[in-house]
């Protein structure tokens, strides 16, 4: 918004420069020249590199590798209107996160560039130099220093100058302005070609589009999305050490929901208490919550995302509770727990809880190296089309229902078991089927284990004490070389378990 736009009438003040309406900021040469004035030195800079800084290379090194010749751009995507001349908190496109090991906050506008270089000659050997491109401090002699509330010191605090963010993340920096000329070096008829990541920052992909105007772009720049998700399917040490932070920080957040609940069966919107607690936790441990919590007592459970929260939680009834806590770096937990709200199952909510149990463990069993992805998924299922046969829901048998053309069972789980996890909550969503669905489970790979069963209140097909009750377990799981951690062991999933760590936290 500029401010020194003067519209001849007010009638054709177009829209967008209404906010300055209100603005009462004074704008004298006098004025201008005072305030830019009279300020100290600034201290210098204590930042460090960053511990991604030692993995993202490698990262980087792996893309190059898929796309010689071809200049890479990867935004870290701009803010996000919320309403008015309000924003959403700025979070990067998590293909940026990767590369460049940026975190919370880091860094608006920014976009990162792997430019061609002769083979072997780039950064670490490879055939690409990364460059950083970013809107760094302005001085205080600037308007843009007091009067830009986007992007001022005065308003949002000092940038990062260029010097700063080279340091942090061990890559090569310069001012966003020189990004045009860079982008369009040598592009052209039988020059580089230009793959920029979609729909991270639309007047990046804009600007690509104008650069490349003469040639037909086709899929390329879905095929640097699939990439980018497929690099991140198996995850580095950092990383890992990253989702044990995030698994670990969650695992207090739930402590402190059993702790509230009877704050929660004493308020009207008991769901919020839980959803409260949980979200200051993330705020104050973490960066934020890495989705929107789902808190759902009874009923509620049998909706897959109930994120409205706003029900009642009532002793008797169980309270699923789907967090996880996104950390600084923007890795992201993601597990469930379904919880007696009075701290004891029923002996109908421990049959259900049970059954769904028994088809985690049996997911567990299956998650190996070597394995296809989809067999977790069909190991749970063979446990849930088991148990409704037992119980008499199905009307055939639990290996007729297990036919692909059948599927009865799933009327009672429609989701799927797992989905990988990390930056994004479910994680490599772009990558191709056959390293997905199909692909085979290596070692390093994070992802969830999360049967249920959810019977609703209206459900005629079921036993009416079935009715009104969701349960489900989810964990978070490492494969390892020879076999599998799970990461979210340390927050109890066994019945008894249960139980005994609520009677603790409870006092009781
Ligand atoms: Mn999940």
């Amino acid at each position: 918004m500029s401010e020194d736009l003067t519209p001849e009438t007010p009638t054709e003040q177009p829209l967008a420069d209404r906010g300055s309406n209100r603005s009462q900021r004074p704008s004298s040469p006098e004025f201008v020249r005072f305030i830019t004035s009279g300020w100290g030195e600034r201290a210098s800079s204590t930042l460090e590199r960053s511990p991604a800084a030692d993995h993202t290379s490698a990262r980087r090194s792996a893309l190059s590798a898929q796309f010689p010749g071809e200049r890479l751009v990867v935004p870290a995507g701009t803010f996000k209107q919320r309403s008015n001349d309000t924003d959403y908190r700025f979070r990067p496109h998590s293909a940026f996160a990767h590369l460049t090991g940026l975190g919370s906050e880091q860094e608006p506008d920014a976009v990162l560039v792997l430019h061609p270089v002769e083979d072997g000659s780039g950064d670490d050997g490879s055939g690409h130099h990364a460059v950083l491109y970013i809107r760094p401090l302005a001085g205080r002699d600037t308007e843009e220093f007091f009067s830009d509330a986007r992007y001022g010191e005065f308003w949002v605090g000092a940038r990062p100058t260029l010097e700063d963010l080279e340091t942090l993340t061990g890559v090569s920096t310069a001012h966003l302005d020189d990004l045009r000329d860079a982008l369009a070096k040598d592009v052209g008829v039988d020059g580089v070609q230009v793959r920029v990541v979609p729909e991270a920052d639309a007047a990046i992909e804009e600007l690509v589009e104008e650069i490349r105007a003469t040639e037909a772009a086709g899929e390329r720049d879905e095929r640097l999305a699939e990439a980018l998700s497929e690099l991140r399917l198996v995850k580095d040490a950092h990383e890992i050490e990253q989702m044990r932070l995030a698994v670990d920080t969650t695992i207090d957040g739930f402590e402190k929901i059993v702790r509230a609940l009877p704050q929660a069966v004493a308020h009207r919107r008991g769901e919020r208490v839980i959803e409260g607690t949980f979200i200051g936790h993330a705020r104050v441990e973490g960066n934020a919550v890495g989705y929107e919590t789902i808190a759902a007592s009874g009923e509620h459970a049998t909706t897959l995302h109930w994120t409205d929260n706003d029900g009642q939680v009532r002793a008797g009834e169980l309270v699923l509770v789907d967090a996880g806590v996104e950390v600084d770096s923007l890795y992201t937990a993601d597990i469930t727990r379904t919880l007696p709200v009075d701290g004891r199952f029923t002996e109908v909510q421990r049959r259900i809880y049970q059954a769904v149990l028994d088809a985690a463990d049996a997911a567990f069993v299956a998650a190996v190296p070597g394995a296809r992805f989809r067999d977790v998924h069909a190991a749970a299922m063979k446990v849930i089309a088991e148990r409704l046969a037992e119980w008499g829901l199905l009307p055939v048998t639990a290996e007729e229902a297990l036919l692909p053309e059948n599927q009865h069972h799933r009327r009672w789980m429609v989701h799927g078991t797992s989905h990988h996890l990390g930056l994004d909550v479910h994680d490599c969503a772009q990558a191709r089927a056959e390293l997905y669905l199909d692909g085979i489970l290596e070692p390093g790979m994070v992802f969830t284990i999360e049967p249920g069963l959810y019977f609703k209140s209206d459900d005629l097909l079921v036993p009416e004490e079935f009715r009104g009750i969701g349960v489900r377990i989810e964990d978070d799981v490492l494969v390892t070389s020879d076999g599998n951690e799970n990461l979210s062991a340390a927050l109890p999933r066994e019945p008894d378990a249960v139980e005994a760590w609520m009677a603790g936290l409870l006092g009781r």
